[in-house]
């Protein structure tokens, strides 16, 4: 199967996941599922899910056990958007191309509904997990998303101009904001599938740099990038007061980083010959996306 019939294939197996995990009761609480499957339910390119189901897909075939997995990074990844768009963080207006939950439902609205999300996240990979092998790769996702990950990374990048002097200081916010889910999506994903310990560090050495490459070429989008295909606002970050990649390099360097840290990514998969086509292809694909 050629690269994009098989990454919309990926996307229909997780939104048809997705559209049925919310069960809407019929109770005085109801509006918070509407308020979560408002954005859950709003498209976006469903990225960490798919790298997830991908690293399985390396070891082993039938992906039905990865899909709670996959579908909690999902659940994780929509939850710090909407906490990310409040006005006391971005205030942004739109996302995915639909006006933010805030803007929809009220900020007070929009905290719970990303608490729900995050709750339901692991509420619905706990019921998947059977095994000690399953606990590690939750543990390495629970991780990712707190204070030493992705909640971290934003704090930092939240103090910007205190916390972040050099690139490294920045490249260091990157891994925690960014690239920390990016990576526990690929990592559970290998160890759910069963992979070895240099298979796993492989993986690990890939997802760093198409953690970091994902996140330039975002801060390059939010510069250059056209708001239609991209469904939001551009110029938050310049708005914002925000220290980016552009803080140090100009476009022409962050594009020729983007591609050298993708390149070193895919080095990392040579181990996996063949079988990493798909992995390679995505990282390509992230280099050259539009939104
Ligand atoms: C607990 C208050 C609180 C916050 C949670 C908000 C937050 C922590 C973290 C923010 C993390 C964040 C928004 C990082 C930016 C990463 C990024 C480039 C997101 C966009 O990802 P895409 O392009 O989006 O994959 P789609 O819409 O395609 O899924």
């Amino acid at each position: 199967m050629d690269f994009k019939n098989w990454f919309e294939t990926k996307v229909k197996v997780i939104d048809e996941y997705l559209e049925e995990i919310i069960e809407v009761k019929d109770n005085p609480q109801s509006v918070i599922y509407e308020a979560m499957n408002y954005s859950l339910l709003s498209g976006g390119k469903r990225l960490r899910p798919v790298l997830l189901l991908a690293a399985y897909e390396l070891f082993k075939e039938d992906y039905a056990e990865a899909l709670p997995f996959a579908g909690a990074m999902e659940m994780i990844h929509t939850y710090s958007l909407i906490h990310d768009d409040l006005p006391a963080m971005d205030d942004d207006d739109y996302r995915r191309g639909k006006i933010t939950n805030h803007k929809k439902f009220g900020e007070a609205m929009a905290i719970l509904a990303g608490d729900g999300l995050l709750n339901k996240a692991f509420e619905i990979a706990l019921e998947a997990v059977d095994s000690k092998t399953k606990v590690r790769a939750l543990n390495i996702i629970a991780e990712s998303s707190g204070t030493e990950g992705m909640i971290g990374g934003q704090l930092v990048d939240m103090e910007g101009w205190r916390k972040i002097s050099s690139l490294e200081d920045l490249k260091y916010m990157y891994s925690l904001k960014t690239g920390a889910i990016i990576k526990s999506s690929i990592v559970a994903g290998a160890i759910l599938g069963g992979a070895r310990e240099e298979e796993i560090k492989a993986l690990e050495n890939y997802a760093k740099k198409i953690g970091i490459a994902f996140q330039i070429k975002d801060d390059i989008l939010d510069l250059t990038g056209n708001e239609e295909k991209l469904g939001k606002a551009i110029g938050s970050d310049t708005l914002n007061n925000k220290i980016t990649y552009l803080t140090f390099k100009n476009i022409e360097e962050s594009k020729n980083d983007v591609e050298r840290l993708t390149e070193e990514g895919i080095e990392s998969l040579r181990i996996f010959g063949e079988k990493s086509f798909y992995l390679v292809e995505l990282a390509k694909y992230l280099t050259k996306r539009e939104n």
